[in-house]
């Protein structure tokens, strides 16, 4: 084997523990709870780098709930369950689901944890020091004090709390229009190339960054929701939405001459995603028409006005799962726009179905659930944008949609906790076109037949499995205008590996990656963990750029690599950039490039 080719550095339980992080809820409740130390960790501390993962926490760890009680269970005063319960929200309800029926981790209802052979003693054991089927060990790791072990260990064993429902009502109170639609700007008032603008994720600033992908220049830093999470563009690329981890949805009108805030709205309580209409067809009656975006708490989803984000219509996604089982909480997880019908994809997490919902009659809405597999998370469209692929993560499974006949097309078996984004596609030079994804739990990057066409003994199959530089990879990808892939491994407790990214060529894929440092060409004044994560190219394809993610008291960068030498081209500093994570270029997020 090639030295560059170097193994997976996650110990199972830390790839377990990395796996439970990302399906959290913005609390990643397993990095704080005490990955085990590495070898070759950050000298900081062992946990460092995925203590910054975690410090999103979830923003329902303030919300006000009411004590619940269980006589059967140890007492506990208001002081204390209130206390226990911010616990678990931060630390907990990502695996364990917000009502504590289970998600990623086991129920945790009175039912189960109370009884002669479980109660306090046995919950302290298991608090303290975790399982091998990945739960943290809390006390051990000094990540819970022993109060605080005794005081999870009664507070799971009374009735969970429930958090406020939101309504539409609740929605339209928080709305704020900045900039009424009649008094914003008719024609582009800058002089920007707003199709090659990118909108940065400042996650711990609460902010994005919009950076002009010609000159490299800030353009403007924008407050946006806690924990920012994604931006997403309209059809026409006018509108910006950026989403918050709070569920604070904000709009952004790149036609101003300082483009800005417009809009803003929360959609609920705890949130990941957002998606504009971008059927073309119908003569563009839909361009910049409806925005959708999905909420953890509530499970639900809202449809709004595109330019206004006026409520229109909410869904609940709760209800059974492709097993036959009620589900109470299903997550909304990824939502893309079908570009062969006016139709939103909605991944229900937990319950494993993909929702096709019908945007031309809103008032009588038709939607139908294709059951595919459980754990939604993150995906994208195939090359001629007709199918969906996305990762079933903790199903270790892509499932396809065919969004022509609204019918699930094929499930496919591939590495540890597949996590794509939006994955790559590009033709395989013996396979035909393909798309990819790599992920958390192994070092595989599965690349899967997109074209049941022409190459119809490829299409929904794994045809061939590259071995990358390690576990621990969050992001992957191309442009049509290149022949590189590059996988990033942000989240390898090594940081070597989280420092650098693999990059392939598409012509020859056996050759193995090339080991790129991305971090050294950033040459960061502080130290501590430098987290190189998301590729995202810019409009031309000619350049690949680079979040180069440290803790939010530390300095931070943006690597842009020039795409045909893969030499570093020019490295965007400023005390402005706080923890920039994700990057989404206008034109490649309209268009569904990547
Ligand atoms: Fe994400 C996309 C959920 C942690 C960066 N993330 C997504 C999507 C979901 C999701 C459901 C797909 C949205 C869509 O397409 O509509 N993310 C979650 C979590 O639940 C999780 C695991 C834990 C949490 O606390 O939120 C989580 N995500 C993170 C991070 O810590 C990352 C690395 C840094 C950050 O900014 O928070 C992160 N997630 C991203 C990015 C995308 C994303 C950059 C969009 C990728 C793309 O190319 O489209």
């Amino acid at each position: 084997m090639k030295t560059f080719m170097r193994k997976s550095k996650l110990s199972p339980l830390t790839a377990v523990l990395t796996t439970a992080m990302l399906l959290g809820s913005g609390l990643a409740m397993a990095q704080a709870g005490g990955a085990p130390a590495q070898p070759g960790a950050p000298t900081t501390s062992t946990k460092a780098p995925e203590a910054t993962y975690q410090s999103a926490g979830s923003p329902m760890a303030g919300e006000k709930m009411h004590q619940s009680s269980n006589p059967k269970a140890p007492p506990m005063t208001e002081a204390e369950f209130d206390r226990a319960r911010q616990i678990y929200f931060e630390r907990c309800a990502g695996c364990h689901g917000v009502l504590r029926k289970g998600a990623t981790g086991k129920p945790l209802t009175p039912n189960i944890t109370t009884g002669a052979d479980k109660g306090t003693e046995y919950l302290k054991t298991y608090i303290t020091y975790g399982s091998a089927a990945g739960m943290p060990n809390w006390g051990t790791s000094g990540d819970l004090s022993e109060a605080e072990v005794d005081l999870m260990a009664r507070y799971v064993q009374h009735d969970p709390p429930m958090p406020p429902e939101f309504s539409l009502a609740d929605m339209e109170k928080t709305r704020k229009i900045y900039l009424p639609v009649d008094q914003r700007p008719k024609r582009k008032m800058n002089n920007y190339n707003i199709n090659n603008i990118f909108s940065v994720t400042l996650r711990d600033a609460g902010q994005v960054a919009l950076i002009d992908g010609d000159t490299k220049q800030i353009i403007n830093i924008i407050k946006t929701g806690y924990a920012v999470h994604i931006s997403r563009l309209s059809a026409s690329g006018r509108y910006l939405y950026v989403i918050g981890r709070d569920a604070r949805l904000n709009l952004i009108d790149l036609w101003m001459a300082k483009p800005d805030n417009v809009a803003e709205m929360k959609i609920g309580l705890e949130a990941r995603s957002v998606e504009t209409s971008k059927y073309a067809g119908d003569g563009k009656k839909w361009e910049d028409k409806y925005a959708i975006a999905g909420t953890y708490w509530p499970p639900q989803f809202v449809l709004m006005d595109g330019d206004t984000l006026k409520p229109l219509k909410v869904v609940s996604t709760r209800g059974m799962t492709v097993d036959g089982e009620y589900h109470p909480e299903p997550r909304v997880a990824a939502i893309v726009a079908s570009h062969e019908r006016p139709e939103f994809l909605v991944n229900a997490k937990e319950t494993g179905k993909v929702w096709m919902v019908d945007y031309t009659d809103i008032a009588n809405l038709k939607t139908v659930q294709i059951d595919a597999a459980k754990f939604l998370h993150d995906g994208g469209f195939d090359s001629t944008q007709r199918y969906f692929l996305t990762a079933a993560n903790a199903s270790n499974k892509v499932v396809v949609v065919d969004t022509k006949t609204d019918k699930l097309a094929a499930v496919i078996d591939v590495g540890k906790t597949p996590h794509p984004g939006r994955g790559a596609n590009f033709v395989h030079p013996q396979f035909g076109p393909v798309w990819a994804t790599s992920g958390l739990g192994d070092d595989s990057i599965s690349i899967i037949g997109t074209d049941p066409v022409k190459h119809k003994a490829n299409a929904w199959k794994v045809v061939q499995t590259l071995e990358g530089q390690g576990g621990g990879s969050l992001f992957i990808k191309t442009h049509p205008k290149s022949t590189n892939l590059w996988v990033d491994t942000a989240l390898n407790p090594d940081p070597k590996l989280s420092q650098s990214v693999a990059v392939f060529d598409i012509r020859d894929l056996k050759k193995g990656p090339q080991i790129l440092d991305v971090a050294a060409c950033a040459n960061l004044k502080d130290d501590g963990a430098k987290r190189v994560v998301q590729p995202e190219y810019n409009q031309k394809g000619d350049e690949v750029w680079f979040s180069v993610w440290s803790a939010k008291n530390k300095e931070s960068a943006i690597v842009v690599v020039d795409d045909k030498t893969r030499k570093c081209k020019t490295v965007i500093k400023d005390p402005k950039l706080i923890t920039p994570t994700g990057k989404f270029n206008v034109n490649n997020t309209m268009h569904d490039v990547y």
